[in-house]
Protein backbone atom coordinates (compact mmCIF):
# COMPACT_ATOMS: atom_id res chain seq x y z
CA UNK A 1 0.00 0.00 0.00
CA UNK A 2 1.23 3.25 -0.74
CA UNK A 3 1.48 6.45 1.50
CA UNK A 4 -1.89 8.12 2.57
CA UNK A 5 -1.56 11.90 2.77
CA UNK A 6 -3.73 11.47 5.89
CA UNK A 7 -7.34 11.04 6.72
CA UNK A 8 -8.41 14.03 8.68
CA UNK A 9 -8.90 17.43 7.07
CA UNK A 10 -5.87 19.99 5.86
CA UNK A 11 -5.60 23.04 8.39
CA UNK A 12 -4.71 25.41 5.55
CA UNK A 13 -4.93 24.89 1.56
CA UNK A 14 -4.07 26.88 -1.13
CA UNK A 15 -6.71 26.70 -3.87
CA UNK A 16 -5.36 28.00 -7.72
CA UNK A 17 -7.93 29.57 -9.75
CA UNK A 18 -10.56 29.73 -7.06
CA UNK A 19 -12.19 32.37 -8.96
CA UNK A 20 -13.11 30.50 -11.56
CA UNK A 21 -16.32 28.46 -12.40
CA UNK A 22 -15.07 25.13 -11.00
CA UNK A 23 -13.03 26.33 -8.31
CA UNK A 24 -15.08 28.63 -6.22
CA UNK A 25 -17.57 25.65 -6.47
CA UNK A 26 -14.80 23.99 -4.45
CA UNK A 27 -14.08 26.65 -2.38
CA UNK A 28 -18.08 27.19 -1.30
CA UNK A 29 -18.20 23.08 -0.76
CA UNK A 30 -15.35 23.17 1.47
CA UNK A 31 -16.33 26.38 3.62
CA UNK A 32 -20.06 25.03 4.12
CA UNK A 33 -19.08 21.54 5.28
CA UNK A 34 -15.29 21.90 6.81
CA UNK A 35 -15.20 24.73 9.03
CA UNK A 36 -11.69 23.75 10.22
CA UNK A 37 -10.36 24.50 7.29
CA UNK A 38 -8.80 27.86 5.67
CA UNK A 39 -8.66 28.48 2.12
CA UNK A 40 -6.37 31.03 0.88
CA UNK A 41 -7.18 31.59 -2.56
CA UNK A 42 -4.80 32.50 -5.44
CA UNK A 43 -6.76 33.56 -8.93
CA UNK A 44 -5.12 36.14 -11.69
CA UNK A 45 -8.72 37.31 -12.41
CA UNK A 46 -8.62 36.92 -16.06
CA UNK A 47 -11.42 36.96 -18.33
CA UNK A 48 -13.43 33.63 -16.71
CA UNK A 49 -12.15 34.80 -13.26
CA UNK A 50 -14.56 37.33 -11.20
CA UNK A 51 -14.03 38.18 -7.13
CA UNK A 52 -17.72 38.41 -6.71
CA UNK A 53 -17.65 34.53 -7.20
CA UNK A 54 -16.03 34.13 -3.77
CA UNK A 55 -18.72 36.65 -2.06
CA UNK A 56 -20.53 36.30 1.51
CA UNK A 57 -17.53 34.05 2.99
CA UNK A 58 -15.80 35.44 5.75
CA UNK A 59 -12.45 36.91 6.06
CA UNK A 60 -11.32 33.89 8.67
CA UNK A 61 -11.91 31.78 6.11
CA UNK A 62 -10.70 33.01 3.26
CA UNK A 63 -7.81 35.01 1.89
CA UNK A 64 -7.73 36.30 -1.74
CA UNK A 65 -4.58 37.18 -3.69
CA UNK A 66 -4.89 38.18 -7.04
CA UNK A 67 -1.96 37.13 -8.50
CA UNK A 68 -0.61 34.83 -11.05
CA UNK A 69 0.78 31.51 -10.83
CA UNK A 70 3.59 31.91 -12.88
CA UNK A 71 4.94 34.16 -10.13
CA UNK A 72 7.62 32.34 -8.50
CA UNK A 73 8.49 35.32 -5.27
CA UNK A 74 4.43 35.14 -5.03
CA UNK A 75 4.59 31.59 -4.76
CA UNK A 76 6.92 31.65 -1.90
CA UNK A 77 5.38 33.72 -0.30
CA UNK A 78 2.12 31.57 -0.17
CA UNK A 79 2.73 28.55 -0.60
CA UNK A 80 4.87 27.98 3.19
CA UNK A 81 1.82 28.82 5.03
CA UNK A 82 -0.71 26.05 3.90
CA UNK A 83 -0.73 22.68 3.91
CA UNK A 84 -1.66 21.85 0.53
CA UNK A 85 -2.25 22.82 -3.13
CA UNK A 86 -5.15 22.41 -4.83
CA UNK A 87 -4.54 23.25 -8.59
CA UNK A 88 -7.09 24.46 -10.56
CA UNK A 89 -6.16 27.65 -11.98
CA UNK A 90 -6.04 27.11 -15.85
CA UNK A 91 -7.27 28.54 -19.37
CA UNK A 92 -9.88 26.50 -19.87
CA UNK A 93 -11.90 26.50 -23.04
CA UNK A 94 -10.97 24.66 -25.80
CA UNK A 95 -12.38 26.48 -28.63
CA UNK A 96 -10.14 29.77 -27.52
CA UNK A 97 -7.20 27.52 -27.36
CA UNK A 98 -7.80 27.15 -31.24
CA UNK A 99 -8.14 30.41 -31.71
CA UNK A 100 -5.04 31.19 -29.88
CA UNK A 101 -3.17 28.59 -27.79
CA UNK A 102 0.01 30.72 -26.35
CA UNK A 103 -1.72 31.36 -23.18
CA UNK A 104 -2.76 28.04 -22.40
CA UNK A 105 1.19 27.35 -23.18
CA UNK A 106 1.81 29.42 -20.53
CA UNK A 107 -0.63 29.16 -18.08
CA UNK A 108 -1.22 25.08 -18.00
CA UNK A 109 2.50 23.99 -18.70
CA UNK A 110 4.35 26.73 -17.42
CA UNK A 111 2.33 27.02 -14.23
CA UNK A 112 2.13 24.28 -13.53
CA UNK A 113 5.64 23.58 -13.44
CA UNK A 114 6.29 27.04 -11.33
CA UNK A 115 3.42 25.23 -9.10
CA UNK A 116 5.44 22.26 -8.80
CA UNK A 117 8.35 23.90 -7.86
CA UNK A 118 7.14 25.31 -4.90
CA UNK A 119 5.78 22.00 -3.66
CA UNK A 120 8.99 20.42 -4.14
CA UNK A 121 10.82 23.67 -2.34
CA UNK A 122 8.24 23.58 0.71
CA UNK A 123 7.25 19.99 0.81
CA UNK A 124 3.71 20.43 0.54
CA UNK A 125 0.82 18.30 -0.48
CA UNK A 126 -0.08 18.44 -4.38
CA UNK A 127 -3.03 17.98 -5.86
CA UNK A 128 -3.63 18.88 -9.57
CA UNK A 129 -7.21 19.15 -11.55
CA UNK A 130 -7.36 17.59 -14.65
CA UNK A 131 -9.67 16.68 -17.37
CA UNK A 132 -10.76 13.41 -19.50
CA UNK A 133 -10.09 14.71 -23.01
CA UNK A 134 -6.11 14.23 -22.12
CA UNK A 135 -7.37 10.70 -23.31
CA UNK A 136 -8.74 11.80 -26.41
CA UNK A 137 -12.03 10.59 -27.70
CA UNK A 138 -14.06 7.55 -28.06
CA UNK A 139 -15.94 6.30 -30.84
CA UNK A 140 -19.86 6.59 -30.51
CA UNK A 141 -20.50 2.68 -30.24
CA UNK A 142 -17.32 1.82 -28.58
CA UNK A 143 -18.17 -0.54 -25.55
CA UNK A 144 -15.53 0.92 -23.38
CA UNK A 145 -14.73 4.07 -21.19
CA UNK A 146 -11.83 5.70 -20.14
CA UNK A 147 -10.15 4.11 -17.23
CA UNK A 148 -6.72 5.04 -15.39
CA UNK A 149 -5.01 2.60 -17.45
CA UNK A 150 -6.20 4.26 -20.80
CA UNK A 151 -2.72 5.71 -22.73
CA UNK A 152 -3.07 9.69 -23.07
CA UNK A 153 -4.21 10.92 -26.71
CA UNK A 154 -5.01 14.74 -26.54
CA UNK A 155 -6.22 16.62 -30.07
CA UNK A 156 -6.53 19.60 -28.94
CA UNK A 157 -3.97 22.76 -27.87
CA UNK A 158 -6.04 22.48 -24.52
CA UNK A 159 -6.22 19.22 -23.74
CA UNK A 160 -2.48 18.88 -24.88
CA UNK A 161 -1.91 21.12 -22.88
CA UNK A 162 -3.13 19.85 -19.76
CA UNK A 163 -2.05 16.34 -20.99
CA UNK A 164 2.01 17.95 -20.29
CA UNK A 165 0.96 19.42 -17.35
CA UNK A 166 -0.46 15.82 -15.81
CA UNK A 167 2.83 14.20 -16.70
CA UNK A 168 4.78 17.32 -14.92
CA UNK A 169 3.15 16.04 -12.09
CA UNK A 170 4.06 12.81 -12.34
CA UNK A 171 7.52 13.59 -13.25
CA UNK A 172 7.79 15.68 -9.70
CA UNK A 173 6.05 12.87 -8.13
CA UNK A 174 8.55 9.99 -8.49
CA UNK A 175 11.30 12.07 -9.19
CA UNK A 176 11.36 14.19 -6.61
CA UNK A 177 9.14 12.85 -4.22
CA UNK A 178 6.17 15.81 -4.21
CA UNK A 179 3.47 14.70 -2.36
CA UNK A 180 1.10 15.07 -5.29
CA UNK A 181 -1.98 12.52 -7.27
CA UNK A 182 -4.11 13.57 -9.49
CA UNK A 183 -7.78 14.39 -10.97
CA UNK A 184 -9.03 13.86 -14.63
CA UNK A 185 -13.14 14.64 -14.69
CA UNK A 186 -15.18 14.75 -17.19
CA UNK A 187 -17.60 17.55 -18.05
CA UNK A 188 -18.82 19.79 -15.50
CA UNK A 189 -22.22 22.08 -15.12
CA UNK A 190 -23.81 23.91 -12.77
CA UNK A 191 -24.11 27.77 -11.67
CA UNK A 192 -21.60 30.04 -12.67
CA UNK A 193 -19.80 28.48 -15.45
CA UNK A 194 -18.89 31.10 -18.06
CA UNK A 195 -21.27 31.88 -20.45
CA UNK A 196 -18.99 30.49 -23.66
CA UNK A 197 -18.94 26.80 -22.34
CA UNK A 198 -21.77 24.83 -24.37
CA UNK A 199 -24.82 24.88 -21.03
CA UNK A 200 -24.62 28.34 -19.96
CA UNK A 201 -24.60 29.70 -23.88
CA UNK A 202 -27.24 27.75 -25.12
CA UNK A 203 -29.53 28.96 -21.19
CA UNK A 204 -28.40 32.46 -22.03
CA UNK A 205 -29.02 32.70 -25.65
CA UNK A 206 -32.80 31.40 -24.71
CA UNK A 207 -32.64 34.28 -22.20
CA UNK A 208 -31.67 36.69 -24.21
CA UNK A 209 -34.14 35.53 -27.42
CA UNK A 210 -32.05 33.62 -29.48
CA UNK A 211 -31.63 30.03 -30.41
CA UNK A 212 -29.15 27.05 -29.04
CA UNK A 213 -26.35 26.56 -31.36
CA UNK A 214 -25.24 22.69 -31.97
CA UNK A 215 -22.00 22.07 -33.49
CA UNK A 216 -21.60 20.35 -36.41
CA UNK A 217 -23.94 16.96 -36.69
CA UNK A 218 -24.73 17.74 -32.38
CA UNK A 219 -24.10 13.92 -32.04
CA UNK A 220 -20.67 14.24 -30.04
CA UNK A 221 -21.55 12.46 -26.69
CA UNK A 222 -20.24 14.57 -23.12
CA UNK A 223 -20.67 12.88 -19.93
CA UNK A 224 -22.06 15.50 -17.31
CA UNK A 225 -21.31 15.92 -13.66
CA UNK A 226 -22.53 18.69 -11.46
CA UNK A 227 -20.07 21.12 -9.78
CA UNK A 228 -20.37 19.89 -6.05
CA UNK A 229 -19.92 15.99 -7.39
CA UNK A 230 -16.55 17.17 -8.37
CA UNK A 231 -16.01 18.97 -5.85
CA UNK A 232 -16.72 16.44 -3.09
CA UNK A 233 -14.49 14.07 -5.46
CA UNK A 234 -11.87 16.18 -5.53
CA UNK A 235 -11.72 16.62 -1.25
CA UNK A 236 -12.15 13.05 -1.11
CA UNK A 237 -8.76 12.43 -3.08
CA UNK A 238 -7.22 15.17 -1.53
CA UNK A 239 -8.14 13.84 2.23
CA UNK A 240 -7.70 10.24 1.38
CA UNK A 241 -6.13 9.44 -1.84
CA UNK A 242 -2.94 6.95 -2.58
CA UNK A 243 0.20 9.72 -3.03
CA UNK A 244 1.02 8.87 -6.98
CA UNK A 245 -2.25 8.00 -7.88
CA UNK A 246 -4.61 9.13 -10.28
CA UNK A 247 -8.40 8.93 -9.82
CA UNK A 248 -10.46 9.60 -12.68
CA UNK A 249 -14.13 11.45 -11.92
CA UNK A 250 -17.21 10.67 -13.69
CA UNK A 251 -21.48 9.99 -12.52
CA UNK A 252 -22.36 8.42 -15.68
CA UNK A 253 -23.87 11.32 -16.88
CA UNK A 254 -23.25 10.71 -21.10
CA UNK A 255 -25.47 12.39 -23.42
CA UNK A 256 -25.65 13.80 -26.83
CA UNK A 257 -24.92 17.50 -27.44
CA UNK A 258 -28.05 17.82 -29.23
CA UNK A 259 -29.97 15.51 -26.42
CA UNK A 260 -28.67 18.15 -23.83
CA UNK A 261 -30.19 21.02 -26.39
CA UNK A 262 -33.65 19.55 -26.15
CA UNK A 263 -33.35 19.15 -22.81
CA UNK A 264 -32.47 22.61 -22.54
CA UNK A 265 -35.09 23.94 -24.65
CA UNK A 266 -38.04 21.60 -23.10
CA UNK A 267 -37.39 23.36 -19.90
CA UNK A 268 -37.90 26.69 -21.62
CA UNK A 269 -41.22 25.13 -22.71
CA UNK A 270 -39.75 25.26 -26.39
CA UNK A 271 -40.17 23.30 -29.23
CA UNK A 272 -37.37 20.78 -29.28
CA UNK A 273 -36.27 21.31 -32.73
CA UNK A 274 -35.97 25.18 -32.74
CA UNK A 275 -31.90 25.22 -32.78
CA UNK A 276 -29.62 26.39 -35.39
CA UNK A 277 -26.95 24.36 -36.80
CA UNK A 278 -23.56 26.20 -37.03
CA UNK A 279 -20.13 25.46 -37.91
CA UNK A 280 -18.21 22.70 -36.36
CA UNK A 281 -15.07 22.86 -34.11
CA UNK A 282 -12.03 21.94 -35.74
CA UNK A 283 -10.43 18.50 -34.71
CA UNK A 284 -14.43 17.86 -32.22
CA UNK A 285 -13.65 15.37 -29.56
CA UNK A 286 -16.55 13.10 -30.83
CA UNK A 287 -17.34 11.14 -27.06
CA UNK A 288 -15.92 10.91 -23.50
CA UNK A 289 -17.08 8.36 -21.25
CA UNK A 290 -15.49 7.78 -17.39
CA UNK A 291 -15.14 4.55 -15.69
CA UNK A 292 -14.82 6.26 -11.87
CA UNK A 293 -14.93 2.65 -10.53
CA UNK A 294 -11.44 3.39 -8.80
CA UNK A 295 -12.31 6.22 -6.71
CA UNK A 296 -16.10 4.62 -5.69
CA UNK A 297 -14.24 1.66 -4.71
CA UNK A 298 -11.16 2.67 -3.07
CA UNK A 299 -12.03 5.96 -1.83
CA UNK A 300 -15.96 5.06 -1.16
CA UNK A 301 -16.71 8.58 -3.26
CA UNK A 302 -20.50 8.54 -4.58
CA UNK A 303 -21.53 11.05 -6.73
CA UNK A 304 -25.10 13.21 -5.15
CA UNK A 305 -26.38 14.31 -8.63
CA UNK A 306 -27.88 11.14 -10.15
CA UNK A 307 -31.08 13.17 -11.89
CA UNK A 308 -29.61 15.32 -14.50
CA UNK A 309 -32.67 16.74 -15.46
CA UNK A 310 -32.80 18.23 -11.68
CA UNK A 311 -29.32 19.88 -11.77
CA UNK A 312 -29.87 21.00 -15.63
CA UNK A 313 -33.18 22.65 -14.12
CA UNK A 314 -31.20 24.30 -11.03
CA UNK A 315 -28.59 25.44 -13.16
CA UNK A 316 -31.81 27.60 -15.89
CA UNK A 317 -32.82 28.95 -12.38
CA UNK A 318 -29.41 30.23 -11.75
CA UNK A 319 -29.04 31.79 -14.69
CA UNK A 320 -32.73 33.29 -15.10
CA UNK A 321 -31.74 34.93 -11.51
CA UNK A 322 -28.75 36.10 -11.95
CA UNK A 323 -28.87 37.44 -15.09
CA UNK A 324 -26.25 40.74 -13.33
CA UNK A 325 -23.61 37.82 -13.23
CA UNK A 326 -23.41 36.89 -16.91
CA UNK A 327 -24.84 39.56 -19.06
CA UNK A 328 -21.91 41.77 -19.60
CA UNK A 329 -19.39 39.04 -21.02
CA UNK A 330 -22.74 37.70 -23.32
CA UNK A 331 -22.51 40.36 -26.53
CA UNK A 332 -18.75 40.05 -26.51
CA UNK A 333 -18.81 36.17 -26.43
CA UNK A 334 -21.26 35.43 -29.10
CA UNK A 335 -19.17 38.23 -31.33
CA UNK A 336 -16.17 36.14 -31.19
CA UNK A 337 -18.52 32.92 -31.79
CA UNK A 338 -20.24 34.44 -34.75
CA UNK A 339 -16.99 35.56 -36.02
CA UNK A 340 -16.00 31.81 -36.14
CA UNK A 341 -19.15 30.98 -37.98
CA UNK A 342 -20.74 29.01 -34.26
P1 LIG B 1 -12.47 28.59 -15.56
O1 LIG B 1 -11.94 29.06 -16.87
O2 LIG B 1 -13.90 28.88 -15.21
O3 LIG B 1 -11.59 29.20 -14.35
C1 LIG B 1 -10.20 29.26 -14.42
C2 LIG B 1 -9.72 30.18 -13.29
O4 LIG B 1 -8.28 30.20 -13.32
C3 LIG B 1 -10.18 31.64 -13.45
O5 LIG B 1 -10.64 32.14 -12.23
C4 LIG B 1 -8.92 32.37 -13.91
O6 LIG B 1 -8.90 33.73 -13.51
C5 LIG B 1 -7.83 31.55 -13.23
N1 LIG B 1 -6.54 31.67 -13.92
C6 LIG B 1 -6.29 31.51 -15.25
N2 LIG B 1 -4.98 31.72 -15.49
C7 LIG B 1 -4.38 31.95 -14.30
C8 LIG B 1 -3.05 32.23 -13.90
N3 LIG B 1 -2.05 32.27 -14.80
N4 LIG B 1 -2.79 32.42 -12.60
C9 LIG B 1 -3.79 32.39 -11.67
N5 LIG B 1 -5.08 32.14 -12.00
C10 LIG B 1 -5.37 31.94 -13.30
O7 LIG B 1 -12.16 27.04 -15.52
P2 LIG B 1 -13.00 25.85 -14.88
O8 LIG B 1 -13.97 25.35 -15.87
O9 LIG B 1 -13.43 26.23 -13.54
O10 LIG B 1 -11.84 24.73 -14.76
C11 LIG B 1 -11.04 24.64 -13.60
C12 LIG B 1 -10.09 23.46 -13.76
O11 LIG B 1 -10.83 22.26 -13.94
C13 LIG B 1 -9.15 23.56 -14.94
O12 LIG B 1 -7.89 23.07 -14.56
C14 LIG B 1 -9.78 22.67 -16.00
O13 LIG B 1 -8.81 22.15 -16.87
C15 LIG B 1 -10.39 21.59 -15.12
N6 LIG B 1 -11.54 20.85 -15.66
C16 LIG B 1 -12.64 21.56 -16.11
C17 LIG B 1 -13.76 20.84 -16.55
C18 LIG B 1 -15.01 21.56 -17.02
O14 LIG B 1 -15.97 20.91 -17.43
N7 LIG B 1 -15.08 22.90 -16.97
C19 LIG B 1 -13.75 19.45 -16.55
C20 LIG B 1 -12.60 18.77 -16.09
C21 LIG B 1 -11.52 19.50 -15.64
O1 LIG C 1 -22.21 26.52 -28.71
C1 LIG C 1 -21.74 25.38 -28.58
N1 LIG C 1 -22.29 24.35 -29.29
C2 LIG C 1 -21.84 23.07 -29.20
O2 LIG C 1 -22.39 22.17 -29.86
C3 LIG C 1 -20.61 25.10 -27.71
C4 LIG C 1 -19.97 26.21 -26.92
C5 LIG C 1 -20.18 23.80 -27.61
N2 LIG C 1 -20.76 22.81 -28.34
C6 LIG C 1 -20.29 21.42 -28.15
C7 LIG C 1 -18.81 21.18 -28.19
C8 LIG C 1 -18.66 19.98 -27.24
O3 LIG C 1 -18.96 18.78 -27.94
O4 LIG C 1 -20.71 21.05 -26.84
C9 LIG C 1 -19.75 20.19 -26.20
C10 LIG C 1 -19.26 20.84 -24.91
O5 LIG C 1 -18.50 21.98 -25.27
P1 LIG C 1 -17.69 22.85 -24.19
O6 LIG C 1 -18.62 23.38 -23.17
O7 LIG C 1 -16.83 23.80 -24.93
O8 LIG C 1 -16.84 21.72 -23.44
P2 LIG C 1 -15.68 20.70 -23.91
O9 LIG C 1 -14.98 21.18 -25.12
O10 LIG C 1 -16.29 19.33 -23.92
O11 LIG C 1 -14.66 20.86 -22.68
C11 LIG C 1 -15.17 20.96 -21.32
O12 LIG C 1 -15.06 19.75 -20.64
C12 LIG C 1 -13.76 19.31 -20.32
C13 LIG C 1 -14.45 22.05 -20.56
O13 LIG C 1 -14.55 23.28 -21.26
C14 LIG C 1 -13.01 21.70 -20.32
O14 LIG C 1 -12.38 22.67 -19.49
C15 LIG C 1 -12.96 20.36 -19.61
O15 LIG C 1 -11.64 19.94 -19.47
Amino acid sequence: MKKVFNEISPDKILVTGGAGFIGSNFVHWVVDRHPETHITVLDALTYAGKRENLSGISADRLRFVHGDICDEGLLDELVPDVDAIVHFAAESHNDNSIADPAPFVRTNVMGTFCLLEAARKHRKRFHHISTDEVYGDLALDDPHRFTEETPYRPSSPYSSSKAASDMLVRAWCRTYGVEATISNCSNNYGPRQHVEKFIPRQITNLLCGNRPKLYGDGLNVRDWIHVDDHSSAVWTILTKGRIGETYLIGADGERSNRDVVRAILGAFGESEDDFEWVRDRPGHDRRYAIDSSKLQNELGWRPCYTDFSRGLQETIEWYKTNKDWWFADKDGVEARYNSMGQ
